[in-house]
């Protein structure tokens, strides 16, 4: 099959494919060939062969052009809501207390159970269109509120038929050890054992692409999640981990020992914790939703992850207790005002460090020729703009696998303006006379 090559012209893009600030092309182009970019650059040094080989062109009007974003946290399929223990713990209750008490996640496996196929998948379709609203093109869905084999199994299915209804990359994650069912109370090695029997199933019907575990005081203790990381590994598959978000387990490093692909929330990792995560090369994904939402006011370490190397990501955490957010904008701004990262590392953590929590090719997340083409368009001059403002909605167009899917995200896009942008700042321009 012959794949038809686009061009899409006047475009200021950043493609974060090198370490150092921002990676910047003023007044760039990029040629498509099917889900590929197949070249990127100035449009002064466009080959003549490529113009040539085009058939559509689309003018991108002087736009900021990112990579699409990468959601590499999420608890997208799910039903109900918990916005009664919202109210719950401001009137004094904490997460833990209620999640003690039988609510929290387990009363969210109760609704999930009780909804049908259709169900599930009628109330994550309008979830995962909302990330493509701002910008997202690959996400990750974990399972974990159905903590049976059979919904665990519905669970991982309806996250598959996201990726069917939805021009999206949708990573899959069994998240069996997410808490104890009620049939099990109790019996919490007895649960984990059901898991570690589940998970050649689930995997040999093609539903996990990795594994992951909530290895806390309210979840599962290191022994437990070592469990389950040994059954993963028996069969090939990647593991992650919901580490010391609320206390220090040393999930971190029983991660790392597992080469994790990443370890998420980390707000309470010690620094033997880090170490051992720059030694495997695991990823550290924050979730400034949860600590925003929980009212955390333990820092993850970032200049410690920092220093040591280890690349940070961030991500929604979408999820119905803890995390509500569909706005992976809002979470690059918190992520900035709350811990204290930079833009670029926050645009980072949601493009090409995302990709590679989620063990990604190395052609997500960046732009470049070979790379995928998979791109967000923006109503801002320059990337940095879209992590200042909060509460916008700057989505011009989505490109996913080189085809336009604006149409896909069902609300009205914005059109370009003028006077939102901070026009003539470049990228490279330090215009206060200090170095920024
Ligand atoms: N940590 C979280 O933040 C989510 N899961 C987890 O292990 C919260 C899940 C929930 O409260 O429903
Ligand atoms: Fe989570």
């Amino acid at each position: 099959m012959t794949q038809t090559n686009k061009l899409w012209r006047n475009a200021r893009i950043a493609i974060f494919d090198g370490n150092e600030r921002w990676d910047w092309i003023e007044n760039g182009a990029i040629v498509t060939q099917g889900e590929t970019v197949l070249w990127i650059g100035e449009t002064n040094s466009l080959p003549a062969k490529y113009i040539a080989s085009v058939e559509g062109e689309h003018d991108l009007e002087g736009a900021c052009v990112t990579p699409g974003l990468i959601d590499c946290h999420t608890h997208l399929v799910y039903a109900g809501n918990r916005a009664r223990e919202f109210e719950l713990r401001l009137q004094g209750a904490t997460y833990e207390e209620i999640a003690r008490a039988g609510g929290g996640i387990r009363s969210t496996v109760a609704a999930t159970r009780a909804a049908s196929d259709d169900e599930l998948l009628a109330l994550a379709l309008p979830r995962a269109r909302a990330l493509m609203s701002e910008g997202v093109t690959a996400l990750e869905v974990k399972s974990g509120y159905g903590l049976s084999e059979q919904d665990e199994a519905r669970s991982l299915r309806v996250a598959r038929r996201l990726a069917q209804e939805l021009p999206l990359t949708v990573r899959t994650t069994f998240l069996g050890a997410h808490a104890v069912p009620p049939e099990f109370d109790g019996r919490a090695d007895d649960y984990v054992s059901a898991v570690c029997d589940w998970m050649p199933r689930l995997h040999a019907d093609g539903l996990v692409d990795a594994v992951d575990a909530f290895c806390e005081r309210i979840g599962f203790t290191p022994d437990q999640t070592r469990r389950v990381f040994n059954a993963a590994k028996a069969l090939g598959l990647p593991v992650k981990l919901h580490a010391e978000q609320l206390s220090d387990q040393h999930g971190a490093a029983l991660a790392a020992e597992f080469s994790a692909l990443s370890c998420d929330h980390l707000e309470y990792v010690s620094e033997a914790g880090i170490k051992a995560m720059a030694a495997s090369g695991t990823v550290a994904v924050l979730l400034p939703g949860a600590y925003y939402f929980l009212r955390e006011t333990q820092w993850p370490p970032v200049a410690a992850l920092r220093a040591a190397g280890v690349p940070i990501a961030l991500a929604t955490d979408h999820n119905p207790g803890s995390s509500p957010t569909l706005s992976p904008l809002l979470m690059m701004n918190m992520a900035c005002t709350l811990f204290r990262m930079t833009p670029v590392e926050a645009w980072r953590g949601f493009t090409v460090n995302a990709a590679r929590a989620l063990g990604l090719p190395d052609t997500y997340g960046v732009l470049r020729a070979g790379s995928r083409a998979d791109f967000a368009v923006w109503d801002a001059d320059h990337p940095r703009d879209l992590v200042y403002r909060f509460g916008h909605h700057p989505l011009l167009r989505l490109v996913a696998g080189g085809v336009e899917v604006s149409d896909h995200i069902g609300c009205a896009l914005r059109t370009k303006t003028l006077a939102s942008s901070t026009h003539g700042e470049g990228a490279q321009s330090a215009p206060y006379g200090v170095a920024l």
